[in-house]
Protein backbone atom coordinates (compact mmCIF):
# COMPACT_ATOMS: atom_id res chain seq x y z
CA UNK A 1 0.00 0.00 0.00
CA UNK A 2 1.40 3.38 -1.07
CA UNK A 3 0.14 6.60 0.49
CA UNK A 4 -1.20 7.80 -2.88
CA UNK A 5 -3.37 4.68 -3.08
CA UNK A 6 -5.13 5.82 0.09
CA UNK A 7 -6.99 8.59 -1.74
CA UNK A 8 -10.72 8.13 -1.19
CA UNK A 9 -10.19 4.99 0.92
CA UNK A 10 -11.23 4.48 4.50
CA UNK A 11 -8.44 4.23 7.07
CA UNK A 12 -9.01 3.30 10.69
CA UNK A 13 -7.10 5.26 13.35
CA UNK A 14 -7.07 3.54 16.74
CA UNK A 15 -6.69 5.78 19.79
CA UNK A 16 -7.98 9.33 20.27
CA UNK A 17 -4.89 10.73 22.00
CA UNK A 18 -2.05 12.80 20.58
CA UNK A 19 -0.90 10.21 18.10
CA UNK A 20 -4.40 9.42 16.78
CA UNK A 21 -5.19 13.11 16.29
CA UNK A 22 -2.01 13.57 14.25
CA UNK A 23 -2.77 10.44 12.20
CA UNK A 24 -6.23 11.74 11.25
CA UNK A 25 -4.70 15.00 9.99
CA UNK A 26 -2.01 13.16 7.99
CA UNK A 27 -4.61 10.83 6.47
CA UNK A 28 -6.75 13.80 5.43
CA UNK A 29 -3.63 15.28 3.84
CA UNK A 30 -3.24 12.22 1.57
CA UNK A 31 -6.95 12.28 0.74
CA UNK A 32 -7.99 9.25 2.79
CA UNK A 33 -11.19 9.07 4.81
CA UNK A 34 -10.21 8.54 8.44
CA UNK A 35 -12.43 6.76 10.94
CA UNK A 36 -11.23 7.53 14.47
CA UNK A 37 -11.89 4.74 16.95
CA UNK A 38 -11.20 4.57 20.68
CA UNK A 39 -11.98 1.56 22.87
CA UNK A 40 -12.84 3.89 25.75
CA UNK A 41 -16.62 4.23 25.47
CA UNK A 42 -16.73 6.87 28.20
CA UNK A 43 -15.04 9.49 25.99
CA UNK A 44 -17.07 12.37 24.58
CA UNK A 45 -17.29 12.22 20.76
CA UNK A 46 -18.23 15.88 20.47
CA UNK A 47 -15.24 16.99 22.49
CA UNK A 48 -12.93 14.83 20.35
CA UNK A 49 -14.52 16.25 17.20
CA UNK A 50 -13.67 19.78 18.34
CA UNK A 51 -9.93 18.99 18.02
CA UNK A 52 -10.40 19.09 14.23
CA UNK A 53 -11.41 21.69 11.69
CA UNK A 54 -14.72 20.90 9.89
CA UNK A 55 -12.82 19.64 6.79
CA UNK A 56 -10.55 17.43 8.86
CA UNK A 57 -13.16 16.00 11.21
CA UNK A 58 -13.26 12.18 10.99
CA UNK A 59 -16.09 9.81 11.70
CA UNK A 60 -15.70 8.97 15.42
CA UNK A 61 -16.53 5.56 16.89
CA UNK A 62 -16.21 4.88 20.63
CA UNK A 63 -16.42 1.65 22.65
CA UNK A 64 -17.03 -1.16 20.14
CA UNK A 65 -16.04 -1.12 16.49
CA UNK A 66 -18.88 -2.45 14.30
CA UNK A 67 -17.83 -5.36 12.09
CA UNK A 68 -18.91 -3.60 8.89
CA UNK A 69 -16.70 -0.59 9.73
CA UNK A 70 -13.74 -2.89 10.40
CA UNK A 71 -14.31 -4.64 7.07
CA UNK A 72 -14.51 -1.39 5.12
CA UNK A 73 -11.01 -0.09 5.95
CA UNK A 74 -7.91 -0.39 3.73
CA UNK A 75 -5.41 0.64 6.39
CA UNK A 76 -5.15 0.66 10.18
CA UNK A 77 -3.02 3.23 12.03
CA UNK A 78 -2.44 2.27 15.67
CA UNK A 79 -1.57 4.71 18.44
CA UNK A 80 1.57 3.65 20.35
CA UNK A 81 -0.39 2.73 23.48
CA UNK A 82 -2.44 0.10 21.60
CA UNK A 83 -0.97 -3.41 21.97
CA UNK A 84 -0.20 -5.07 18.64
CA UNK A 85 -0.65 -8.72 19.63
CA UNK A 86 -4.40 -8.77 20.22
CA UNK A 87 -7.20 -10.54 18.32
CA UNK A 88 -8.44 -7.07 17.30
CA UNK A 89 -5.19 -6.24 15.46
CA UNK A 90 -4.65 -9.80 14.24
CA UNK A 91 -8.09 -9.69 12.61
CA UNK A 92 -6.92 -6.92 10.25
CA UNK A 93 -3.54 -8.49 9.57
CA UNK A 94 -5.10 -11.84 8.67
CA UNK A 95 -7.24 -10.08 6.06
CA UNK A 96 -4.11 -8.47 4.58
CA UNK A 97 -4.94 -4.96 5.85
CA UNK A 98 -1.65 -3.13 6.55
CA UNK A 99 -1.19 -2.04 10.18
CA UNK A 100 1.04 1.02 10.54
CA UNK A 101 1.82 3.38 13.38
CA UNK A 102 2.57 7.08 13.56
CA UNK A 103 6.20 6.69 12.48
CA UNK A 104 5.45 4.60 9.38
CA UNK A 105 2.60 6.82 8.18
CA UNK A 106 4.58 10.03 8.70
CA UNK A 107 7.78 8.63 7.17
CA UNK A 108 5.93 7.65 3.99
CA UNK A 109 4.43 11.14 3.68
CA UNK A 110 7.48 13.18 4.70
CA UNK A 111 10.54 14.38 2.79
CA UNK A 112 14.09 15.34 3.72
CA UNK A 113 16.42 13.56 6.11
CA UNK A 114 15.39 11.64 9.19
CA UNK A 115 17.19 10.92 12.45
CA UNK A 116 15.57 8.20 14.59
CA UNK A 117 16.54 7.92 18.25
CA UNK A 118 15.50 5.06 20.50
CA UNK A 119 16.79 3.39 23.68
CA UNK A 120 15.34 2.60 27.08
CA UNK A 121 16.60 5.82 28.65
CA UNK A 122 18.02 9.15 27.57
CA UNK A 123 15.85 9.45 24.44
CA UNK A 124 14.25 12.76 25.29
CA UNK A 125 17.46 14.50 26.37
CA UNK A 126 19.37 13.22 23.33
CA UNK A 127 16.55 14.04 20.90
CA UNK A 128 16.23 17.57 22.29
CA UNK A 129 19.99 18.16 22.11
CA UNK A 130 20.21 16.73 18.57
CA UNK A 131 17.31 19.03 17.60
CA UNK A 132 19.17 22.06 18.98
CA UNK A 133 22.45 21.14 17.28
CA UNK A 134 20.72 20.56 13.93
CA UNK A 135 18.82 23.87 14.30
CA UNK A 136 22.15 25.66 14.70
CA UNK A 137 23.06 24.85 11.09
CA UNK A 138 19.85 23.92 9.24
CA UNK A 139 16.79 26.11 8.74
CA UNK A 140 14.05 23.45 8.81
CA UNK A 141 14.27 21.09 11.76
CA UNK A 142 11.30 19.21 13.26
CA UNK A 143 11.65 17.45 16.64
CA UNK A 144 8.88 14.88 16.89
CA UNK A 145 7.60 11.50 18.12
CA UNK A 146 7.52 10.03 21.61
CA UNK A 147 8.79 13.38 22.90
CA UNK A 148 5.14 14.46 22.75
CA UNK A 149 4.68 15.96 19.30
CA UNK A 150 3.37 13.50 16.69
CA UNK A 151 5.53 13.05 13.59
CA UNK A 152 2.33 12.96 11.51
CA UNK A 153 1.72 16.66 12.22
CA UNK A 154 4.99 17.84 10.63
CA UNK A 155 5.48 15.23 7.88
CA UNK A 156 2.97 16.81 5.42
CA UNK A 157 4.93 20.11 5.51
CA UNK A 158 8.42 18.60 5.21
CA UNK A 159 10.62 19.66 2.27
CA UNK A 160 13.80 18.15 0.81
CA UNK A 161 15.92 20.31 3.13
CA UNK A 162 13.91 19.41 6.26
CA UNK A 163 15.64 17.44 9.00
CA UNK A 164 13.26 15.42 11.18
CA UNK A 165 14.60 14.36 14.56
CA UNK A 166 12.30 11.63 15.89
CA UNK A 167 12.29 10.17 19.39
CA UNK A 168 10.92 6.68 18.88
CA UNK A 169 9.63 4.33 21.59
CA UNK A 170 9.53 0.56 21.37
CA UNK A 171 5.74 0.85 21.06
CA UNK A 172 6.19 3.00 17.97
CA UNK A 173 8.81 0.71 16.43
CA UNK A 174 6.41 -2.24 16.56
CA UNK A 175 4.37 -0.71 13.76
CA UNK A 176 7.14 0.34 11.37
CA UNK A 177 7.85 -1.34 8.04
CA UNK A 178 9.66 0.74 5.40
CA UNK A 179 10.91 3.28 7.95
CA UNK A 180 14.62 3.90 7.33
CA UNK A 181 16.33 6.76 9.14
CA UNK A 182 19.47 8.32 7.66
CA UNK A 183 20.99 8.15 11.11
CA UNK A 184 19.57 5.90 13.81
CA UNK A 185 20.65 5.53 17.42
CA UNK A 186 19.97 2.96 20.13
CA UNK A 187 21.20 4.65 23.29
CA UNK A 188 20.93 1.64 25.63
CA UNK A 189 18.65 -1.32 26.28
CA UNK A 190 17.66 -2.39 29.80
CA UNK A 191 14.46 -4.18 30.92
CA UNK A 192 11.35 -2.01 30.45
CA UNK A 193 7.79 -2.38 29.17
CA UNK A 194 7.97 -6.14 29.66
CA UNK A 195 4.23 -6.29 30.29
CA UNK A 196 3.77 -5.16 26.68
CA UNK A 197 6.64 -7.00 24.94
CA UNK A 198 6.50 -10.06 27.26
CA UNK A 199 10.16 -11.12 26.97
CA UNK A 200 13.46 -9.28 26.96
CA UNK A 201 14.31 -10.95 23.61
CA UNK A 202 11.25 -9.40 22.01
CA UNK A 203 11.90 -6.00 23.56
CA UNK A 204 15.52 -6.07 22.29
CA UNK A 205 14.40 -7.17 18.81
CA UNK A 206 11.88 -4.32 18.64
CA UNK A 207 14.55 -1.77 19.61
CA UNK A 208 16.97 -3.18 17.01
CA UNK A 209 14.33 -2.87 14.30
CA UNK A 210 15.08 0.87 14.10
CA UNK A 211 18.09 -0.09 11.93
CA UNK A 212 16.40 -3.01 10.13
CA UNK A 213 16.07 -1.21 6.77
CA UNK A 214 19.37 0.67 6.94
CA UNK A 215 22.34 -0.23 4.74
CA UNK A 216 26.05 0.62 4.85
CA UNK A 217 25.15 4.05 3.43
CA UNK A 218 23.36 5.01 6.64
CA UNK A 219 24.71 5.28 10.15
CA UNK A 220 23.62 3.61 13.37
CA UNK A 221 24.98 5.06 16.63
CA UNK A 222 25.30 2.43 19.36
CA UNK A 223 26.39 2.27 23.00
CA UNK A 224 29.55 0.17 23.39
CA UNK A 225 29.07 -0.04 27.17
CA UNK A 226 25.63 -1.70 26.96
CA UNK A 227 25.66 -5.47 26.44
CA UNK A 228 22.65 -5.56 24.10
CA UNK A 229 23.62 -2.68 21.83
CA UNK A 230 27.24 -3.87 21.75
CA UNK A 231 26.11 -7.31 20.59
CA UNK A 232 23.85 -5.71 17.98
CA UNK A 233 26.86 -3.89 16.50
CA UNK A 234 28.05 -7.22 15.11
CA UNK A 235 24.84 -7.72 13.11
CA UNK A 236 23.79 -4.16 12.41
CA UNK A 237 23.31 -3.57 8.65
CA UNK A 238 24.33 0.12 8.90
CA UNK A 239 27.75 1.72 9.40
CA UNK A 240 28.18 1.63 13.19
CA UNK A 241 29.54 4.57 15.18
CA UNK A 242 30.08 3.77 18.87
CA UNK A 243 29.97 5.83 22.00
CA UNK A 244 31.04 4.62 25.43
CA UNK A 245 31.43 5.95 28.96
CA UNK A 246 33.40 2.82 29.95
CA UNK A 247 35.80 1.55 27.26
CA UNK A 248 37.56 2.90 24.20
CA UNK A 249 35.80 1.64 21.05
CA UNK A 250 37.65 1.11 17.78
CA UNK A 251 35.73 3.91 16.04
CA UNK A 252 33.69 6.46 17.93
CA UNK A 253 33.28 8.61 21.01
CA UNK A 254 34.50 7.79 24.52
CA UNK A 255 35.25 9.21 27.93
CA UNK A 256 38.86 9.48 29.05
CA UNK A 257 38.81 10.63 32.69
CA UNK A 258 36.78 13.86 32.51
CA UNK A 259 37.28 14.38 28.78
CA UNK A 260 35.04 13.41 25.90
CA UNK A 261 37.25 12.18 23.05
CA UNK A 262 36.77 10.51 19.69
CA UNK A 263 38.80 8.14 17.58
CA UNK A 264 38.40 7.58 13.84
CA UNK A 265 40.92 5.82 11.59
CA UNK A 266 43.30 5.59 14.55
CA UNK A 267 43.33 9.37 15.01
CA UNK A 268 42.39 10.46 18.55
CA UNK A 269 40.92 13.87 19.32
CA UNK A 270 40.01 15.49 22.66
CA UNK A 271 36.67 17.28 22.32
CA UNK A 272 35.58 18.73 25.67
CA UNK A 273 35.85 18.49 29.45
CA UNK A 274 32.59 17.23 31.01
CA UNK A 275 32.77 20.17 33.46
CA UNK A 276 31.82 22.38 30.50
CA UNK A 277 28.38 20.70 30.33
CA UNK A 278 25.37 21.96 32.33
CA UNK A 279 24.11 18.40 32.87
CA UNK A 280 24.84 15.98 35.70
CA UNK A 281 25.38 12.21 35.72
CA UNK A 282 27.11 9.63 33.53
CA UNK A 283 23.84 9.03 31.69
CA UNK A 284 24.01 12.60 30.41
CA UNK A 285 27.64 12.24 29.32
CA UNK A 286 26.43 9.26 27.26
CA UNK A 287 23.53 11.28 25.85
CA UNK A 288 25.93 14.06 24.86
CA UNK A 289 28.34 11.63 23.19
CA UNK A 290 25.45 10.03 21.30
CA UNK A 291 24.23 13.45 20.15
CA UNK A 292 27.77 14.32 18.99
CA UNK A 293 27.99 11.06 17.04
CA UNK A 294 24.55 11.54 15.44
CA UNK A 295 25.01 15.16 14.41
CA UNK A 296 28.57 14.64 13.23
CA UNK A 297 27.28 11.79 11.02
CA UNK A 298 24.76 14.34 9.67
CA UNK A 299 27.69 16.56 8.65
CA UNK A 300 27.54 19.21 11.40
CA UNK A 301 30.99 20.69 12.12
CA UNK A 302 32.38 19.75 15.58
CA UNK A 303 32.78 23.45 16.48
CA UNK A 304 29.01 23.98 16.12
CA UNK A 305 28.23 20.79 18.04
CA UNK A 306 30.47 21.80 20.95
CA UNK A 307 29.10 25.31 21.18
CA UNK A 308 25.47 24.02 21.42
CA UNK A 309 26.44 21.31 23.95
CA UNK A 310 28.07 23.96 26.19
CA UNK A 311 24.81 25.96 26.34
CA UNK A 312 22.40 23.04 26.65
CA UNK A 313 20.40 22.68 29.91
CA UNK A 314 18.59 19.61 31.36
CA UNK A 315 15.21 18.90 29.83
CA UNK A 316 12.07 19.16 31.93
CA UNK A 317 11.36 16.16 34.20
CA UNK A 318 14.86 14.66 33.81
CA UNK A 319 16.80 15.17 37.07
CA UNK A 320 15.49 18.74 36.87
CA UNK A 321 16.38 21.05 39.76
CA UNK A 322 13.17 22.79 40.85
CA UNK A 323 13.95 25.00 43.88
CA UNK A 324 15.47 25.08 47.36
CA UNK A 325 12.89 25.56 50.10
CA UNK A 326 13.92 25.84 53.76
CA UNK A 327 17.36 24.44 52.89
CA UNK A 328 15.93 21.40 51.05
CA UNK A 329 16.75 20.93 47.33
CA UNK A 330 13.83 19.61 45.27
CA UNK A 331 14.46 17.62 42.06
CA UNK A 332 11.88 16.48 39.53
CA UNK A 333 12.85 13.24 37.77
CA UNK A 334 9.31 12.24 36.79
CA UNK A 335 10.83 10.88 33.57
CA UNK A 336 12.40 8.16 35.75
CA UNK A 337 9.63 5.82 34.59
CA UNK A 338 11.61 2.57 34.94
CA UNK A 339 14.21 1.29 37.44
CA UNK A 340 17.15 1.93 35.13
CA UNK A 341 16.21 5.59 34.57
CA UNK A 342 15.58 6.01 38.30
CA UNK A 343 19.05 4.59 39.06
CA UNK A 344 20.51 7.55 37.16
CA UNK A 345 18.28 9.88 39.21
CA UNK A 346 19.39 8.66 42.65
CA UNK A 347 23.04 8.40 41.53
CA UNK A 348 22.98 12.11 40.66
CA UNK A 349 22.01 13.05 44.26
CA UNK A 350 24.84 14.15 46.53
CA UNK A 351 22.78 14.70 49.74
CA UNK A 352 20.59 12.60 52.08
CA UNK A 353 17.44 12.11 50.01
CA UNK A 354 13.73 11.67 50.61
CA UNK A 355 12.62 9.76 47.54
CA UNK A 356 9.14 9.39 46.01
CA UNK A 357 8.77 6.08 44.13
CA UNK A 358 6.05 3.83 42.77
CA UNK A 359 3.29 3.99 40.18
CA UNK A 360 2.00 1.79 37.38
CA UNK A 361 3.14 -1.85 37.36
CA UNK A 362 5.23 -2.69 34.29
CA UNK A 363 6.41 -5.88 35.98
CA UNK A 364 9.87 -4.47 36.57
CA UNK A 365 12.29 -5.75 39.17
CA UNK A 366 13.33 -3.11 41.71
CA UNK A 367 16.40 -4.74 43.29
CA UNK A 368 19.05 -2.90 41.28
CA UNK A 369 17.34 0.44 41.81
CA UNK A 370 17.21 -0.06 45.58
CA UNK A 371 20.85 -1.23 45.62
CA UNK A 372 21.76 2.05 43.89
CA UNK A 373 20.35 4.01 46.87
CA UNK A 374 23.78 3.46 48.41
CA UNK A 375 22.74 4.65 51.90
CA UNK A 376 21.53 8.01 50.53
CA UNK A 377 17.77 7.43 50.83
CA UNK A 378 16.76 8.48 54.37
CA UNK A 379 13.08 7.93 53.64
CA UNK A 380 11.29 6.16 50.78
CA UNK A 381 7.76 7.40 50.14
CA UNK A 382 5.74 5.02 47.95
CA UNK A 383 2.62 5.52 45.88
CA UNK A 384 0.53 3.71 43.26
CA UNK A 385 -0.02 0.14 42.16
CA UNK A 386 3.57 -0.94 42.84
CA UNK A 387 3.94 0.52 46.33
CA UNK A 388 3.62 -2.78 48.24
CA UNK A 389 5.89 -4.65 45.84
CA UNK A 390 8.59 -1.95 46.14
CA UNK A 391 8.17 -1.73 49.94
CA UNK A 392 8.71 -5.48 50.25
CA UNK A 393 11.79 -5.34 48.04
CA UNK A 394 13.19 -2.31 49.94
CA UNK A 395 12.69 -4.08 53.28
CA UNK A 396 14.53 -7.11 51.94
CA UNK A 397 17.43 -4.76 51.14
CA UNK A 398 17.43 -3.47 54.73
CA UNK A 399 15.64 -0.14 54.22
CA UNK A 400 13.56 0.74 57.28
CA UNK A 401 12.06 4.19 56.78
CA UNK A 402 9.36 3.39 54.21
CA UNK A 403 6.08 5.30 54.15
CA UNK A 404 3.09 4.37 51.96
CA UNK A 405 0.89 7.21 50.74
CA UNK A 406 -2.56 6.99 49.14
CA UNK A 407 -2.28 10.07 46.96
CA UNK A 408 0.49 12.05 45.33
CA UNK A 409 -0.39 15.07 47.47
CA UNK A 410 -0.07 12.97 50.62
CA UNK A 411 3.32 11.64 49.44
CA UNK A 412 4.53 15.18 48.88
CA UNK A 413 3.37 16.27 52.36
CA UNK A 414 5.31 13.34 53.86
CA UNK A 415 8.46 14.45 52.00
CA UNK A 416 8.15 17.99 53.33
CA UNK A 417 7.76 16.62 56.84
CA UNK A 418 10.68 14.18 56.58
CA UNK A 419 13.25 16.40 54.85
CA UNK A 420 15.52 18.64 56.92
CA UNK A 421 17.74 21.49 55.83
CA UNK A 422 20.69 20.02 53.88
CA UNK A 423 18.59 17.17 52.40
CA UNK A 424 17.20 16.64 48.92
CA UNK A 425 13.70 15.55 47.89
CA UNK A 426 13.63 13.60 44.65
CA UNK A 427 10.64 12.49 42.59
CA UNK A 428 12.09 9.58 40.61
CA UNK A 429 9.44 6.86 40.78
CA UNK A 430 10.99 4.02 38.69
CA UNK A 431 7.45 3.45 37.38
CA UNK A 432 5.15 4.94 34.76
CA UNK A 433 2.57 7.41 36.04
CA UNK A 434 -0.42 5.63 34.49
CA UNK A 435 -3.24 4.85 36.92
CA UNK A 436 -2.65 8.09 38.84
CA UNK A 437 -1.82 10.49 35.99
CA UNK A 438 -2.29 10.55 32.20
CA UNK A 439 1.51 10.80 31.76
CA UNK A 440 4.79 11.58 33.53
CA UNK A 441 4.62 15.23 32.47
CA UNK A 442 1.42 15.87 34.46
CA UNK A 443 3.01 14.08 37.44
CA UNK A 444 6.20 16.17 37.19
CA UNK A 445 4.33 19.45 36.76
CA UNK A 446 2.14 18.80 39.80
CA UNK A 447 5.30 18.08 41.81
CA UNK A 448 6.86 21.36 40.66
CA UNK A 449 3.69 23.31 41.44
CA UNK A 450 3.63 21.89 44.96
CA UNK A 451 7.33 22.72 45.44
CA UNK A 452 6.84 26.26 44.19
CA UNK A 453 3.88 26.76 46.55
CA UNK A 454 6.02 25.91 49.60
CA UNK A 455 7.18 28.83 51.70
CA UNK A 456 10.84 29.83 51.42
N1 LIG B 1 -6.60 3.05 23.38
C1 LIG B 1 -7.46 2.25 22.63
N2 LIG B 1 -7.22 0.90 22.62
C2 LIG B 1 -6.19 0.33 23.31
C3 LIG B 1 -5.31 1.16 24.04
C4 LIG B 1 -5.55 2.52 24.04
O1 LIG B 1 -8.40 2.73 22.01
O2 LIG B 1 -6.03 -0.90 23.24
C5 LIG B 1 -6.84 4.50 23.40
C6 LIG B 1 -7.02 5.05 24.80
O3 LIG B 1 -8.35 4.90 25.25
C7 LIG B 1 -6.61 6.51 24.62
C8 LIG B 1 -5.68 6.49 23.42
O4 LIG B 1 -5.70 5.16 22.91
O5 LIG B 1 -7.71 7.36 24.34
C9 LIG B 1 -4.29 6.85 23.90
O6 LIG B 1 -3.29 6.52 22.96
P1 LIG B 1 -1.77 6.42 23.44
O7 LIG B 1 -1.71 5.69 24.74
O8 LIG B 1 -0.97 5.86 22.31
O9 LIG B 1 -1.37 7.93 23.79
P2 LIG B 1 -1.15 9.22 22.86
O10 LIG B 1 -1.77 10.38 23.55
O11 LIG B 1 -1.56 8.98 21.46
O12 LIG B 1 0.44 9.42 22.98
C10 LIG B 1 1.32 8.58 22.23
C11 LIG B 1 2.45 8.13 23.16
N3 LIG B 1 1.89 7.38 24.28
C12 LIG B 1 2.30 6.12 24.58
O13 LIG B 1 3.16 5.56 23.98
C13 LIG B 1 1.61 5.44 25.74
C14 LIG B 1 3.21 9.34 23.66
O14 LIG B 1 4.33 8.89 24.43
C15 LIG B 1 3.74 10.15 22.49
O15 LIG B 1 4.32 11.34 22.96
C16 LIG B 1 2.59 10.50 21.53
O16 LIG B 1 1.87 9.30 21.13
C17 LIG B 1 3.10 11.14 20.23
O17 LIG B 1 3.92 10.27 19.53
C18 LIG B 1 4.23 9.06 25.86
C19 LIG B 1 4.72 7.81 26.59
O18 LIG B 1 4.36 7.63 27.74
C20 LIG B 1 5.09 10.23 26.31
N4 LIG B 1 5.54 6.96 25.97
C21 LIG B 1 6.10 5.76 26.60
C22 LIG B 1 7.43 6.06 27.29
O19 LIG B 1 8.07 7.09 26.96
O20 LIG B 1 7.83 5.22 28.14
C23 LIG B 1 6.37 4.70 25.54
Amino acid sequence: MECRELKGRKALVVGCGLSGTGAVRALRYVGAEPVLFDADGSLDAEEIGRKFSPEERPKIVLGELPQETAEAVSLVVLSPGVPTDTAFVEGFRSRGVPVWGEIELAYRIGKGSVIGITGTNGKTTTTTLVGEIMSACRSHVDVVGNIGSPYTLTAPHAQEDTVTVAEISSFQLETTDLFRPDVSAILNITPDHLNRHHTMERYVAVKESIARRQTGEQTCVLNYANEYTRAFGERCPARVVWFSSADVPEEGYYLDGREICRVFGGVRERLMDIGEMNLVGTCNVENVMAAMAITSAMGVPMETILSVVRQFKAVEHRIEYVATKRGVDYYNDSKGTNPDAAIQGIRAMAKPTVLIGGGYDKQSSYDEWIEAFDGKVKCLVLIGQTRDKIAECARAHGLRNIILADTFEEAFAVCVEQAESGDAVLLSPACASWGMFPNYEVRGRLFKEMVNRLEE
